[in-house]
């Protein structure tokens, strides 16, 4: 399961600093996208093939009362869904006593703490580390978030005492007796349970419980018409027969880890809600950023009248634009219209993501998108696309290498995308570009610089780099 790193600490002590930092490996990936907007809260990240999930609290003042309590309470809740935690503390600023009572309610917390002194960039940090240490919580591990140094051994440090992450994410294929992983993941009340109920009751299914997966979200095997499936629980549903009862838990950490977990996301979205809200769309960025493949099923569709459905499909266009490759399937699942399609939508959306194009046929494909349409000159150089290969599955990740791909347009990565999508038949997957710039045409060829231009060319790449 993805791990869960929380960021906790006082006001203004760098955390949403660290937190952009941690999260950026993911920025380039999801940036194509034109109308996701990337929570500002829950963020993956990636350091050396590893992912993780980070989530940014607000600060802590260390013993809120009132409407700050309840702001605190969320933070808390934050510590007690995440594996390991980082305290912040500002070098700047010295240790007081709010980070003592943060540092005493860690400690009984249990959970594993990276205790973490930022902003040590041009202080004097000897003072402060012999508070810090007077904390309880070992030495802390200095950093500059702002610079981004030391935030690789600190993320190290974290995902060294951490589980691997064994569930499958990306680019793994399901295991045999797994079957196809499904996420049944949305709002509360959007219907989760019912569908859930829907998809194992209706059809003549082997459905048990399996019991002690960690932390609540529940794997359920099951088959149907000889195909094997594993939903992924996160509504809270435990029994059957007790799901009409069930009080839904909603908590993002869980779904973001049931979304790294399975193969296709089912986003379930309500009708009935009369629009699509910011959660439905955080959390469609949420998949979309983890590259699962997705079917959007539009649940409580009956009793909507024509104006409203109309006004709802609008609506899909308008908030979920990026989710143009999912295709939408509108059903009731307290009626079971539509249901029986779902399973259709789910195989589709597998197939499509763990698809093998062999190298040969991508740089067919990508030769043909390249005839149609050149790319741009930069700066009198035609950018050149030569060959592509694929490298990886759920998401499919189309490797394209060439030179100057650095430069290329976001507008021309996105033709690629379509063009590879449409090409390729690609339903209900998104597809992760990436762009390899090979052979450089001057390599070997640098005249060999005079020690004066040598300073100087340092003198201009710290100047740069400033
Ligand atoms: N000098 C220096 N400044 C930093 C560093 N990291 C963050 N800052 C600055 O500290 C200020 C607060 O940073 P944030 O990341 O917003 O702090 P925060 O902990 O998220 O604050 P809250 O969300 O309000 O609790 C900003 O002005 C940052 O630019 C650092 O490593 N060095
Ligand atoms: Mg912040």
């Amino acid at each position: 399961m993805l791990p869960v790193i929380a960021l906790i600490g006082r006001p203004n002590v760098g955390k949403s600093t660290l937190f952009n930092q941690l999260t950026r490996s993911r920025d380039a990936l999801v940036a194509d996208f034109p109308g996701l907007t990337r929570d500002r809260q829950y963020g993956q990240g990636k350091v050396g093939g590893r992912p993780y999930l980070v989530v940014d609290t607000g600060g802590l003042v260390g013993d809120e009362r009132g409407l700050d309590g309840l702001m605190a309470d969320q933070v808390w809740v934050a510590v007690e869904e995440s594996d390991a935690v980082v305290l912040m503390l500002d070098a700047r600023d010295g240790i007081n006593l709010s980070d003592e009572q943060i540092a005493t309610r860690l400690r009984r917390s249990g959970k594993r703490v990276f205790l973490t002194l930022n902003k040590v960039d041009g202080v004097d940090v000897a003072p402060v580390l012999t508070d810090a240490f007077a904390l309880g919580l070992g030495e802390p591990l200095q950093i500059a978030a702002a610079h981004g140094r030391g935030v690789v051994s600190l993320i190290d440090r974290v995902l060294a005492v951490l589980p691997e992450d064994t569930g499958g994410g990306e680019g793994e294929t399901p295991g045999e007796t797994q079957g196809i992983r499904i996420a049944v993941v949305g709002r509360p009340n959007v219907g989760k349970s019912t569908l859930i109920n829907r998809m194992l009751g209706e059809q003549r299914v082997l459905a048990f419980d399996q019991p002690g997966t960690t932390r609540d979200s529940i794997h359920i095997p099951f088959e149907r018409d000889g195909e094997r499936y594993t939903l992924i629980d996160t509504a809270g549903v435990r029994r059957r027969s007790k799901v009409s009862e069930a009080v839904e838990k909603f908590s993002i950490i869980k779904t973001l880890q049931a979304i790294n977990d399975a193969n296709v996301a089912l986003l379930v979205l309500d009708a009935q809600a009369g629009e699509v809200t910011e959660q439905d769309a955080t959390l469609a960025g949420h998949i979309m950023e983890s590259g699962t493949a997705l079917v959007l099923a539009i649940n409580k569709w009956d009793g909507l009248d024509d104006e409203q459905r109309q006004w709802l499909r609008e609506q899909l266009d308008r908030r979920l634009p990026f989710l143009d490759f999912a295709e939408r399937y509108f059903i009731s699942a307290l009626h079971g219209s539509g249901v029986g399609k779902l399973f259709e939508a789910v195989q589709l959306a597998y197939r499509a993501a763990t698809i093998k194009v062999p190298t040969p046929d991508l740089t067919r494909l990508l030769e043909r998108a390249v005839y149609a349409h050149q790319p741009p000159l930069v700066q009198g150089r035609r950018i050149k696309l030569r060959y592509a290969h694929q490298g990886g599955q759920n998401p499919p990740v189309i490797v394209v290498h060439g030179n100057q791909t650095a430069r290329l347009p976001q507008s021309y990565k996105r033709y690629l995308n379509n063009f590879f999508r449409q090409a390729l038949k690609l339903v209900g997957t998104p597809i992760r570009m990436e762009f390899k710039t090979g052979e450089n045409p001057y390599q070997g060829k640098r005249n060999q610089l005079t020690a004066r231009q040598q300073q100087r060319r340092k003198r201009m790449i710290r100047h740069v780099k400033k």
